[in-house]
């Protein structure tokens, strides 16, 4: 791998070497981030752990009937260098600065799954690919509305991960979110207006039913979507929420439909010393990667 940017990947989800010129297809990359993290640090882990656990469970999927070793190659590009000073604007800049080494190593068909840390980190993937592709839905899962304009003084925090996203919209781009049930008043109210919140999984799943498959789409999966009793493995866990096989539910759709980009952040896998947060973590990136593999008729 010739970017320096990049440390290198741990042997699980590790994909053939990349010699030269733009990388091809699906790609993984780790941003072991959490400079903004407001309630419990540790979601810089999220990434080693997914990695390490992935080993240990099995690359096919009975839910897709696809197995990793017979998908179309993709690559685990390593994690984004990022520093930890305690300073989240200068942390936030070295995130930014390495994503832009990355991006130069981009072109219209790489694709990133990127694996976080915390939710901040989404918003230089997701800027990507609404600057790509003007008609953009962005899919947001989380159990949080991530709407605010800033936190505790931080215009970059994790609480404002969506509203950092919507600064990059244009007239042709969409928000779909599903999983939130914690917010402000103001927050909740601004998705009744704009009708960005899908309360019910049946009519989240119909609005993805009907998405044309030439739709371009980005996921965001903050893990906390789910009830912390699948995961309790997160910094700011909120009860209810959502279980694998709703989960799965929607990722069989996706499946058929055109995924440009994602990313599974929020994993923090001290707080559950148990270890299950790690390994559902990591079945959730074996699915999506399955998902993924399909865009653009890349399966052999
Ligand atoms: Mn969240």
């Amino acid at each position: 791998m010739k970017n320096r940017i990049l440390q290198p990947p741990a042997p699980a989800y590790q994909g053939a070497e990349i010699s030269a010129g733009p990388l091809p297809g699906l790609n993984l990359v780790g941003v072991p981030f959490d400079g903004t993290a407001c309630f419990r640090k540790g979601a810089a882990a999220g990434p080693a752990a997914i990695r390490r656990v992935s080993e240990h469970i099995e690359s096919y999927s009975p839910y897709l009937d696809l197995d990793l070793e017979e998908i179309a190659p993709y690559y685990d590009l390593g994690d984004l260098t990022v520093t930890d000073s305690g300073d989240p604007s200068r942390d936030w800049q070295s995130l930014q600065d390495s994503f832009a080494g990355l991006a130069d190593d981009l072109d219209e068909s790489s694709r990133i799954l990127a694996l976080g840390g915390e939710h901040s980190i989404s918003t230089p993937f997701v800027a990507r690919c609404l600057a790509l592709y003007p008609d953009l839905i962005l899919l947001h899962l989380d159990a949080h509305a991530d709407l605010r304009d800033g936190y505790q003084g931080f215009a970059y925090s994790h609480a404002a991960a969506v509203r950092r996203c919507l600064d990059h919209f244009g007239p042709g781009h969409r928000l779909a979110q599903f999983g939130v049930r914690s917010g402000t008043r103001a927050e909740f109210a601004w998705m009744r207006r704009e009708r960005t919140l899908y309360a019910e999984l049946a009519d989240f799943i119909a609005f993805l039913e009907k998405i044309p498959p030439e739709k371009p789409l980005y996921l965001t999966l903050d893990l906390d979507c789910f009830d912390p009793a699948c995961l309790p493995g997160t910094g700011t866990p909120e009860a209810g929420g959502e279980d694998f096989r709703s989960f799965m539910e929607i990722v069989t759709i996706l499946k058929k439909k055109r995924v440009v980009g994602g990313d599974v952040v929020e994993l923090a896998p001290a707080i559950d010393s148990t270890g299950n947060s790690e390994v559902f973590a990591a079945t959730v990136v074996r699915e999506l990667i399955l998902a993924m593999a399909e865009e653009g008729g890349h399966v052999r």
